[in-house]
């Protein structure tokens, strides 16, 4: 049962307005999103956050088992907060696995209760998508229950520009080799103005939503990220926020949204100072109470570390990441708080628990695998 909003006395008729919206189920506007991330205070936005989590989900708590493959490193772009990342000219620095040692990562969970395996890694000008096709076939083939949620939008803009296909050919191509999901990143932040300052040359926010759009249109769910903690301000946020929810009007397609903290180790952004916890928190919060249309919000544990990850769950959360082993490099290398980030599945049965929740291991779909 979800709390009573009444406890949460105030003196700002705007913030009653909002209460009583959320108590009504009625949508939050861009507007009232940005008051709350200006003026509402943490106690304020949990409680809200909370609140309307709880309306949807009581207290369950979601994950999944899965583990990642990053084919490459090697990245045709330049993103300035990526710690990743090698340029062509540089690949002997970077790695380029083959698609048979890539189905070797997939054979050593042979027998072992993984649902999900997530391939992401840079655009690597070689790596075309006729590649990854008879990777996912080989993965498929090998085990077909395994659900594989792969590519970025930014991957995938490339890969589909590079062999001439439209976005619906291209998707198709892959959806048929056995390609079942798509996972959120590459979002970073819509607005062109921060875009441009921190990932100029990847594909534009329009045609991110519309990669999506086009995989909803064809039944393929996806998630949706947003990078924060950088250039950008409370504004930048909420118009992210605001388009994703726009999208999701029209197709229903996103799952979750996943809001990743940036993190400053070893990137052309390392001037910038890491934001607060409060911020991680208020950014969890205003993003449960505005994107209304979305039924899960994530949070990635290896980045924000475990006790965070738990205090998350008070703030609008209700999934966080999978059991991963150790198989993703992306945030060890900029600077996540889990360096060799790997949890069993009892571990997060037991961070989940701690903070009186109720864990359920789910699919990538949500469809319940098992209640704990
Ligand atoms: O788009 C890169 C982010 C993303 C940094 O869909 C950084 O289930 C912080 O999207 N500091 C890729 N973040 C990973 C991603 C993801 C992760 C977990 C689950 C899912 C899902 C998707 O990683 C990139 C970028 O936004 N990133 N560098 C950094 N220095
Ligand atoms: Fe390449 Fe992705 Fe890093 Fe950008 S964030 S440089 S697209 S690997």
């Amino acid at each position: 049962m979800a709390g009573d909003l009444s406890i949460l006395s105030t003196t700002s008729p705007h913030l009653s307005e909002i209460i009583h919206k959320i108590q009504n189920e009625q949508r939050v506007t861009p507007e009232e999103g940005l008051f709350l991330f200006e003026k509402a205070s943490l106690a304020e936005l949990g409680a809200m956050a909370n609140y309307i989590r709880e309306k949807k989900h009581g207290n369950r708590t979601y994950f999944n088992r899965n583990f990642h493959i990053e084919p490459t490193n090697v990245c045709v772009f330049s993103c300035k907060f990526c710690s990743y990342s090698k340029l062509y000219a540089h690949r002997e620095e970077g790695w380029e696995l083959s698609i048979d040692e890539m189905l070797e990562k997939v054979k050593a969970y042979d027998g072992e209760p993984i649902t999900e395996v997530h391939i992401v890694g840079g655009v690597h000008p070689k790596m075309d998508i006729y590649f990854f096709v008879e990777l996912i076939k080989k993965i498929k083939a090998h085990r077909p229950d395994l659900h594989v949620k792969g590519f970025t939008a930014v991957e995938l803009d490339y890969m589909f520009r590079k062999a001439k296909l439209n976005r619906q050919e291209g998707m198709e191509l892959l959806h048929n080799a056995g390609l079942d999901s798509l996972p959120g990143g590459g979002a970073e932040i819509f607005d062109p103005g921060i875009r441009n300052q921190i990932c100029a040359d990847k594909v534009d926010a329009d045609g991110w939503l519309d990669i999506h759009a086009t995989a909803h249109k064809m039944g393929i769910h996806s998630n949706a990220t947003m990078l924060y903690g950088h250039l950008e301000n409370y504004t930048h946020r909420i118009d992210h926020m605001n388009r994703l929810r726009n999208l999701q009007d029209e197709t229903k397609g996103f799952n979750t949204f996943i809001p990743l903290k940036f993190r400053n180790h070893d990137n052309e952004l390392s001037h910038l100072p890491e934001i607060s916890s409060i911020e991680d928190m208020k950014t969890y919060a205003v993003a449960r109470i505005f994107m209304d249309n979305f039924p899960h919000i994530k949070a990635y544990w290896p980045m924000l570390g475990r006790e965070q990850a738990q205090l998350t769950l008070s703030f609008g959360v209700n999934d966080l990441d999978g059991t991963i082993d150790d198989s993703t490099k992306i945030y060890s290398m900029a600077g996540s708080e889990e360096q060799n980030p790997s949890m069993s599945t009892e571990e997060l049965i037991t961070l989940i628990k701690q903070v009186g929740r109720t864990p359920i291991e789910r699919d990538t779909l949500y469809n319940v695998v098992k209640e704990y």
